[in-house]
């Protein structure tokens, strides 16, 4: 496929909106996580993360890389800032490394990692770039999952320590917080089925993992307010609309206990201050780490909430002996990313108004702070070509715009993510770049949804 997009045309989405469609304070940005960009894993008296064990361990990881290197952004982020605002966002999305911080967890902080942070942040301010700042993107300290990790309450509180750390050093320059970013993945995959760092696999048992990172959220975002007046703080999940692959009532019964589970777990105590009940999720799990006020603490409203949207999941009725209270079915009608997602774009604009449906006033202003996909991209001749991103993004974009004249309150849009990084389990076969890497010279290569993202953000019609 060649693309339908080339320099020079129109810097449109699929429904021809140009930039001038959306309202002029929106945030256009781009996202990265510290551990699957920035390298220097053991610079600079950084302390180990739960990734860095895991990844070091022989067979965790399907290529066997590390994020060791990664993309060397610790190293190049002048460079990679210079060519952000090549592109001309006006906002990044990154994530500050806890263990860089405060390499044992709690204690001591390390100036030399504080000074990274504001060295990149003043260095997006010299572009007019502003920062929005992830606080957790799940590398937590080694240390502290020596201790129980997430399963213990005192993690949480530790959190919050750190966060008022970075807080007060970022706080004059950094307007928006994001304290966690996709709880869901966290407890789910790092604890429940153990295929992420940690590692651990409590399957039902892992509850107290996600208590206990929501509570995080919570008395981060106290400390966070305390020390930055005027912060705008939110929480980051990752949603995806659940559609039963029936009219049935056995597979309408089946996708609303998979969106009890994996939306509206992590959604419904930050924004109503109560987790949905055992027989709406058919979870039996142990409710006892929860302590009294946790779920007022966690519900603090919230100045903005992140969403993530990748794809929709569609469901059926369990089989016979299955413990799940439900299927999923694999949705292989549509376009397939180099994940095996489906491409759906009208899941995004499904879910930001089904929010708003659901929440009403109590949901506050959304950014989407990640879409993007990953294709498997070739270097041809020094150049990248990736027609299916420009469309993926066209389409997705246009998705959020058919959403905001629903009503929907959409105050920003990143895209995941700046360049190709290190995707986690699955190594660094995914590239969800604008800019791909090469990682043996480390020569960042813009690709063609990098220029056509620029000529959108240009307001080239
Ligand atoms: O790379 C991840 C990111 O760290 C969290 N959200 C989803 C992305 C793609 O899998």
């Amino acid at each position: 496929m060649t693309s339908l997009w080339s320099p020079g045309d129109p810097g449109t989405l699929s429904d021809g909106r140009t930039r001038a469609a959306f309202p002029d304070h929106f945030l256009w940005g781009t996202a990265t996580a510290a551990y699957q960009i920035e390298g220097s894993w053991d610079v600079d008296g950084k302390g180990p993360s739960i990734w860095d064990t895991f990844t070091h361990t022989p067979g965790k990881v399907l290529d066997g890389s590390t994020g060791d290197i990664a993309c060397d952004h610790y190293v190049r982020y002048a460079d990679d800032v210079a060519l952000m605002a090549d592109l001309g966002v006006n906002s990044y999305r990154f994530s500050v490394s806890w263990p860089r911080v405060v390499p044992t967890g709690e204690g001591a902080v390390e100036p030399r990692g504080l000074d990274f942070y504001d060295r990149l942040t003043d260095a997006l301010l010299g572009h007019g770039i502003a920062p929005v700042v992830t606080l957790y993107h799940w590398d937590l300290p080694q240390p502290l999952e020596d201790r129980g990790g997430w399963l213990v309450r005192d993690t949480a509180y530790r959190f919050a320590e750190y966060s008022d750390h970075v807080a007060r050093r970022l706080g004059d320059r950094v307007r928006t917080w994001i304290t966690i970013n996709e709880a869901v993945v966290i407890s789910t995959f790092g604890y429940a089925f153990g295929t992420h760092a940690p590692g651990r696999v409590l399957l039902f048992d892992s509850f107290p993992a996600t208590h206990h990172v929501l509570l995080a959220h919570g008395v981060a975002t106290q400390a966070v307010r305390a020390a930055v007046p005027g912060a705008q703080v939110g929480i980051t999940h990752n949603l995806s609309p659940v559609l039963p692959l029936t009219g049935s009532s056995e597979d309408a019964a089946a996708a609303s206990a998979l969106d009890a589970i994996q939306n509206r777990t992590y959604l419904d105590p930050c924004l109503l201050g109560a987790y949905p009940s055992i027989e709406e999720t058919r979870i039996p799990v142990d409710l006892s780490c929860i302590h009294d006020g946790d779920l007022e603490t966690i519900a603090a409203p919230l100045d903005v909430l992140g969403v993530n949207y990748y794809n929709p999941t569609t469901v059926k009725a369990p089989g016979e002996g299955n413990p799940f209270p439900f299927e999923i079915v694999p949705m292989t009608d549509y376009e397939q990313t180099d994940m095996g997602w489906p491409v759906v774009p009208s899941g995004l604009r499904d879910l930001l108004v089904s929010l708003k449906d659901r929440y009403a006033e109590q949901l506050p202003p959304v950014m989407v702070t990640e879409n993007g996909v990953a294709f498997p991209d070739e270097l041809v001749d020094g150049a990248v070509d990736d027609p299916r991103r420009v469309e993926y993004l066209r389409s997705h974009m246009a998705a959020v715009g058919e959403a905001m004249d629903a009503g929907a309150d959409v105050r920003g849009f990143f895209v995941w993510s700046f360049l190709d990084n290190f995707e986690w389990a699955e190594g660094f076969r995914p590239r969800f770049g604008l800019v791909y890497t090469d990682y043996a010279t480390q020569q960042r290569i813009p690709k063609t949804s990098f220029q056509w993202f620029r000529s959108f953000l240009r307001g080239d019609a």
